[in-house]
């Protein structure tokens, strides 16, 4: 017989959706969770979108009372948004949260093994780069930013994660509130950069499940240069804080040794 899992079971699921300009998007991705995952509630986290995505969640949350709307003030990030999603879903009493994309690319399909590997996983990432994932209909160019990228965060912070930057996710609500989100900074992609290393480096268990990332086909992209910048500029510095970290330590434990 299999272990019984050692973390506490997850019963009440909060799927989060941020959306900027998603209006049409948003309403099958909805339907597609809902399908998926019956038991889940939506809540979308919209940064008032100019082409009414806002207007249209309130239609699908008036129409089934298991999806919900933040309504933010404007476009002030994806981590921002997440954030205040978290915040949301922790006071509510969720067990645990999902990351989702309103563009399809993150199939709500694949969530019920997610949430499977959940049961024993502090965070689960829906991963394009282990065995058995794959992205569909990304230009080279795009592979080779997003797999360079998770290369460099390998390389310079020593992580064991081989998509730390992928948005599709299942955090449980304990992870979250033992990370301490009061001292998350990153506003833009690199947000979930910076939860995986705080997760890591809290001795958490990470688990990463294959997914099929299949690129969007209606809307447009909101990744643009400053999502780069912000990245680039913020996992070096920690690279860098890491490094320092580990030659002290490195340092002290030589000492001690001289001393014995
Ligand atoms: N609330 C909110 N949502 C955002 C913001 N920026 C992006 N999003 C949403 O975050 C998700 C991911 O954004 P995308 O534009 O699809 O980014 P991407 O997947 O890197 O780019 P594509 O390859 O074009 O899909 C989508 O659901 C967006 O609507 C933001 O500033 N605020
Ligand atoms: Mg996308």
């Amino acid at each position: 017989m299999p272990d019984a899992p050692l973390r506490p079971p997850i019963t009440r699921v909060a799927v989060l959706i941020p959306t900027y300009n998603e209006r049409e998007n948003l309403p099958r991705v909805v339907q597609r969770v809902r399908d998926s995952v019956p038991s889940a509630d939506v809540v979308v986290l919209d940064d008032n979108s100019p082409d009414g995505t806002g207007a249209v969640a309130d239609e699908l949350a008036a129409a089934d009372d298991q999806v919900h709307v933040l309504h933010r003030q404007g476009k002030e990030g994806l981590g921002a948004a997440y954030l205040a999603g978290f915040r949301w879903a922790l006071d509510a009493g969720y067990d645990a949260v999902v990351e989702m994309d309103a563009d399809g690319s993150h199939r709500p399909e694949d969530l019920p093994a997610m949430l499977e590997a959940a049961r024993d996983a502090d965070l689960v990432i829906g991963s394009r780069y282990v065995r058995g994932g794959s992205v569909v209909n990304w230009p080279l160019s795009r592979k080779a930013i997003s797999m360079g990228g998770n290369l460099y965060i390998r390389a310079i912070l020593g992580m064991p994660v081989n998509d730390a930057t992928a948005g599709y996710r299942v955090y449980r609500a304990d992870t979250l509130r033992e990370i301490g989100l009061d001292q998350v900074e990153s506003a833009g992609y690199v947000f979930q950069t910076d939860l995986t290393v705080r997760t890591v480096r809290a001795g958490m268990r990470v688990v990463e499940v294959p997914i099929t990332f299949v690129e969007r086909e209606i809307g447009e992209s909101k990744m643009d240069g400053d999502v780069v910048k912000e990245s680039m500029r913020r996992i070096t510095g920690w690279g860098v804080r890491h490094r320092r970290d580990q030659a002290a330590s490195l340092l002290h434990r030589e000492r001690r040794w001289h001393r014995l």
